[in-house]
């Protein structure tokens, strides 16, 4: 596999891991870093004996934001011919599920990236956070767009207004993370549950993960419409048949991802 200056990349069964690693900056968003995260993603994407990815940090901050120094002196004009973060959007086009395994710090862009990913467990000890407003500045890639969307308009105007953290208990019960694990754990207990997704049929994860985030941008009816199609299409695959006869014969499935 390639190695990368500000990620580390490795493979357990068929699970991805790709770890931000910035020590010195607690994992602070500089571009080298976000090119890092994508073309490792990218290359989990197309790799046959991957079936799901998780993205994590380290125990202090799974990431910081955005790098402050590197922002700091930038003008509007330049942004704007440079289309700034117009081109941090690349693991939105991953196709595989990503789970954001979050420890300590996930404050801005950081807590971005983890919105960005198809859904976060947590340490116990994590803090997420949109703390931009106190910078002088708003969220960038996706805070205002995704926290609402996850979490509601009171909590998000709440905490992107104040710039305040939230712990990973209030992050569950506000439905931003969808497990908390201790801290120690939460690497392990995020790869059992990466291993339990990658082992399903892969067309159908695929296709689960594309319904899903097109609910968020469709109405009822395309989006009903959507999901019919894709569950159609299912009945295409040897997965397909492969569950069903395996269910009718009371053993366990074995998902060839065809
Ligand atoms: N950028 C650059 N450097 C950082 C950042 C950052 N966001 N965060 C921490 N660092 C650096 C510190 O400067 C320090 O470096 P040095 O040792 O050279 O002084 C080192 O990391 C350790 O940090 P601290 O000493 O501050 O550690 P503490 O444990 O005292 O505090 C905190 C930890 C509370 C996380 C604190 O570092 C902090 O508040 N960081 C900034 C958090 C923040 O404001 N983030 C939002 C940034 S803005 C943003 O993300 C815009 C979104 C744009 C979209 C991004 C696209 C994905």
């Amino acid at each position: 596999a390639k190695s990368y200056e500000f990620v580390k990349v490795e493979q357990r069964g068929r699970v991805g891991i790709v770890t931000l690693y910035r020590p010195k900056a607690l994992n602070a968003l500089c571009s080298p870093l976000m090119k890092d995260l994508n073309e490792a993603l990218q290359a989990f994407d197309k790799d046959e004996g991957v079936g799901a990815m998780i993205v994590t940090g380290s125990e202090k901050a799974f990431a910081a934001g955005a790098d402050i120094k590197e922002m700091k002196d930038l003008e509007f004009v330049s942004n704007y011919k440079n289309n700034f973060l117009g081109d941090w959007t690349g693991i939105n086009s991953i196709r595989k599920p990503i789970i954001a395994a979050v420890n300590g710090f996930a404050l801005g862009g950081g807590c971005e990236v983890a919105m960005m990913c198809d859904t976060i467990y947590a340490g116990d000890t994590a803090r997420f956070g949109q703390p931009e407003i106190k910078l002088g500045t708003i969220p960038g890639a996706g805070g205002s767009q995704r926290l609402t969307s996850l979490i509601g308009k009171a909590k998000a105007m709440d905490l992107i207004l104040t710039g305040d953290m939230i712990t990973a208990q209030e992050a569950l019960a506000s439905g931003l993370v969808a497990r908390v694990f201790p801290a120690k754990d939460l690497l392990e207990e995020s790869i059992k549950r990466a291993t339990v997704i990658a082992n399903m049929s892969l067309p159908s994860v695929l296709m689960a993960k594309e319904a899903i985030n097109k609910s968020l941008e469709l109405g009822l009816t395309e989006g009903l419409h959507l999901e019919r199609r894709l569950f159609q299409a299912t009945f295409g695959t040897k997965d397909q048949k492969e569950g069903m006869a395996a269910f009718t014969e009371k053993r366990a499935p074995n998902f060839k991802h065809e």
